[in-house]
């Protein structure tokens, strides 16, 4: 018996509620995933206790030197996944690093370009409600509405609007943008305009590493990132510097006049510029988790994650879905519902009752507000995680097809709901509550 079901009964069953919620349904939230127990062990580790204020080997606490071998292994074992020579591993989350590239690269009221949140961008890339929106003055490019190029990123647009607004800094990176991003031809327009360019590259960091996708490494000023979504680790953040030519431009210090390289600008900017002090439970899962994505097995695991997008997809268009773009080159596609005359709450809400987890989503173009949305978005990356392959990604699009078409019908509700259940019995997950 756990101990934390004698001293807390109360959160050990919320957590073991959870867990049964995660092994009985269909997971496809695209930015989610189901980690090992190796890096659930290590982030419930005693490294939970430690303060390590600093970087390894320069800490301003004490006992700090089981936590410096956390991170050197966890910063060597990132390095060598994406092929990059500088990275820290801090951030507690994708908007703790976003953020730390701002306080880097930007100046309150400066101008920076970043994919529209309605066209399948990120909060942090701009939106009005975020620090992003509200520090600095954000510029929006967006896809394609209608022609071949419809639901996808035109770059002669994109360099149109970089022209007409000269931002400081060019941002890349979605969180519902089904298609790979042209990097070469972002850092052109950068160059053109002297701007930074930024990668964000959360959502597609493990099919990035894995080589399936194009790389933002020798393109892109520095590269963001979260740790838990296609990557497969922990919940958290990290920045990378693809490359030595780009990490020797910096900035000179005020007070000793010595040219900074932007690796020792962007360590700065995340501690003690936006952060205290660094979760090192979660830095020792990072490490554990880029072991893991090392190994061949990710790799088998990411290709799969491919092939079960499209098999949905493909599912869908053969349905009479309208997929956003049409497909997808990833792991996500956005499903717009406005033909089949259902909004994005009200298939999440119908789905949720199916224990089919998707998220309602903005489609771009769309009339409805955020909080109702035109469309749901899809992902592999969970499902995947549990084995399951293209079969049984045609039989998901099956049963939310059946759930979307009768969202009132209880009786077709509760049969789903008795199919996906068995559908994750046949694909065991946790079968533990705590690690
Ligand atoms: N909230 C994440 C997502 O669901 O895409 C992005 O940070």
């Amino acid at each position: 018996m756990s101990e934390l079901q004698t001293t807390d009964p109360a959160i050990f069953g919320v957590l073991q509620r959870e867990v049964e919620r995660q092994n009985d349904g269909f997971e496809l939230i695209a930015s989610e995933n189901f980690v090992s127990r190796s890096v659930m062990e290590a982030t419930g580790s005693a490294l939970t206790n430690k303060y390590a204020e600093g970087l390894p080997g320069k800490r301003y606490y004490g006992g700090c030197q089981f936590a410096d071998e956390a991170e050197d292994l966890a910063r060597d074992r990132a390095k060598e996944l994406f092929s990059c020579d500088w990275v820290n591993v801090q951030p507690h989350s994708g908007a703790s690093a976003n953020a730390a590239v701002y306080l880097t690269l930007m100046k309150p009221g400066d101008t920076f370009l970043g994919l529209d949140l309605s066209h399948g961008g990120h909060l942090t890339h701009g939106s009005p409600v975020n620090f992003s929106g509200i520090l600095y003055k954000a510029e929006y490019y967006g896809v394609e509405e209608s022609g071949p190029n419809a639901g996808r990123i035109d770059m002669d647009r994109v360099r149109d609007k970089a022209l007409a607004v000269q931002p400081k800094m060019i941002s890349i990176g979605a969180s519902a943008y089904p298609r790979d991003f042209d990097y070469g031809a972002f850092r052109s327009i950068a160059d053109e305009v002297g701007a930074f360019l930024w990668m964000d590259m959360a959502h597609t960091a493990g099919l990035i590493a894995a080589g399936l996708l194009n790389s933002p490494m020798d393109h892109a000023h520095v590269v963001t990132t979260t740790t838990h979504k296609t990557l497969r680790g922990p919940r958290g953040g990290m920045i990378l510097i693809g490359s030595d030519s780009e990490n020797t431009v910096g900035k000179v210090a005020p007070k000793s006049g010595r040219v900074k390289m932007w690796s020792e600008l962007f360590d700065s900017a995340v501690f003690p510029g936006m952060q205290g002090g660094p979760l090192m439970h979660v830095i020792a899962a990072k490490a554990v988790s880029f072991l893991e994505a090392l190994s061949p097995d990710f790799k088998s695991y990411q290709h799969a994650v491919l092939e079960n997008a499209k098999a949905m997809a493909d599912s869908f268009v053969e349905k009479g879905y309208d997929i956003v773009s049409g497909g997808t080159d990833n792991h996500l596609i956005l499903v717009d519902l406005r033909n089949k005359g259902l909004t994005g709450k009200d298939a999440e809400i119908a789905l949720g009752k199916a224990e089919i987890t998707v998220n309602k989503n903005m489609v771009p173009f769309d009339t409805q507000s955020p909080f109702v949305t035109s469309g749901i978005r899809l992902g592999s990356p969970a499902m995947t995680t549990r084995g399951l392959g293209p079969g049984e990604f045609n039989v998901i699009a099956t049963l939310i097809d059946k759930v979307l078409m009768n969202p009132n019908n209880e009786d077709i509700i509760s049969q789903v709901r008795s199919e996906v259940k068995a559908i994750c019995r046949k694909f065991p997950l946790y079968d533990f509550v705590t690690a």
